[in-house]
């Protein structure tokens, strides 16, 4: 049968109507795109089928309705418990469900095991920032880019995207990269306002952490060129030894304050062992050097 749909009317099929695949839904049929949906909770539907989607009865007749299937569900365990048993012959499974690389490369290989074509993605955005592109939500997509490319425009719709490569895990591995550097930063301002709660007013110290992040903000391309060079040592001004004294001020001010240690207190441990593993040759070290200490 000859697909007489352009690309702005491309039908495609969701599984999963949680916050997020509600978002996605809702830009996919305010572009105009067919769109059939399934959800564990049938009432999830309800509002979309009167937004235009098509309710499909079960997960083996949403994935019947298309060629191009995306999976946005809790995790992965949930995903194969959606699809199991189902066949996905011919189709073009997107799964922009959170998980692992490697549990992104053993469903690339389940789902071609199957027939299907294989695309992973993880998404940088919460749902209010679907269909918001100033909003600045992107989606990382990897596997085969040809798959990719035919299905750029519709994968588009709701949010930008970032190829990553061939490897169906990485889409996976630079989504929980960039979430892991969220959370210690979250970690950092949980501990400010810790600190200062009762003593100075969060309103006040908000645009002061911003500000202090925002010009910490270096780090990230400094340790890059670090990381590369494998140069820890040239031009650095705050050297690890001091870095360490600095620390323990840190922690001593947390007990002074009546504050817990336990979000900081590893990253200064993993500071320590660096610099006792090799102290003439680390004490001169920024920070970088640590990293390689993580590495198991
Ligand atoms: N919400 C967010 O801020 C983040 C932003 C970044 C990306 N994440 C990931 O997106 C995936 C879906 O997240 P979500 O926000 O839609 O999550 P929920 O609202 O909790 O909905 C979960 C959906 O998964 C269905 N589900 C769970 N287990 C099963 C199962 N065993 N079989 C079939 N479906 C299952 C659940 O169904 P129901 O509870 O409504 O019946 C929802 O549709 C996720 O990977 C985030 O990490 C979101």
């Amino acid at each position: 049968m000859t697909d007489t749909h352009t690309t702005a009317q491309r039908p495609l099929t969701l599984i999963g109507l949680g916050d997020m695949g509600t978002a996605l839904a809702r830009t996919w049929l305010a572009a105009g795109h067919p769109l059939t949906v399934w959800n564990r909770t049938p009432a999830k539907a309800g509002a979309l089928a009167a937004e235009g989607a098509s309710v499909a009865a079960g997960p083996a007749a949403a994935v019947a309705a298309n060629t191009l299937v995306v999976v946005c569900l809790l995790d992965d365990e949930s995903v194969g418990s959606a699809l199991e048993g189902i066949d996905l012959t011919g189709k073009d499974l997107v799964n922009l469900t959170t998980g692992t690389p490697a549990e992104a490369r053993a469903r690339a290989a389940w789902a071609e095991d199957r027939g299907a074509r294989y695309l992973d993605g993880g998404i940088m955005a919460t749902p209010t920032m679907i269909g918001v592109p100033e909003a600045g939500g992107y989606v990382f997509h990897s596997g085969s880019r040809a798959l990719f490319e035919t299905h750029r425009a519709v994968l588009e719709v709701p949010a930008g995207s970032r190829f990553v490569g061939e490897d169906p895990g990485h889409a996976a591995l630079h989504d929980v990269a960039l979430l892991s550097a969220m959370w210690g930063m979250f970690a950092g301002i949980s501990q400010a306002y810790a600190l200062t709660e009762g003593e100075v007013a969060p309103k006040d110290l908000a645009p002061l952490l911003s500000e202090w992040l925002g010009a910490m903000g270096f780090f990230v391309g400094n340790a890059a060129e670090r990381l590369t060079s494998r140069d820890f040592t040239s031009g650095v001004v705050s050297g690890l030894a001091m870095q360490i004294t600095g620390a323990g001020t840190m922690l001593r001010t947390a007990e002074e304050q009546g504050v817990g240690t336990e979000l900081i207190a590893p990253y200064v441990d993993l500071l320590r062992r660096r610099l006792a593993a090799d102290p003439a040759a680390h004490g001169g070290e920024d920070t970088t050097g640590a990293i390689l200490m993580l590495k198991r």
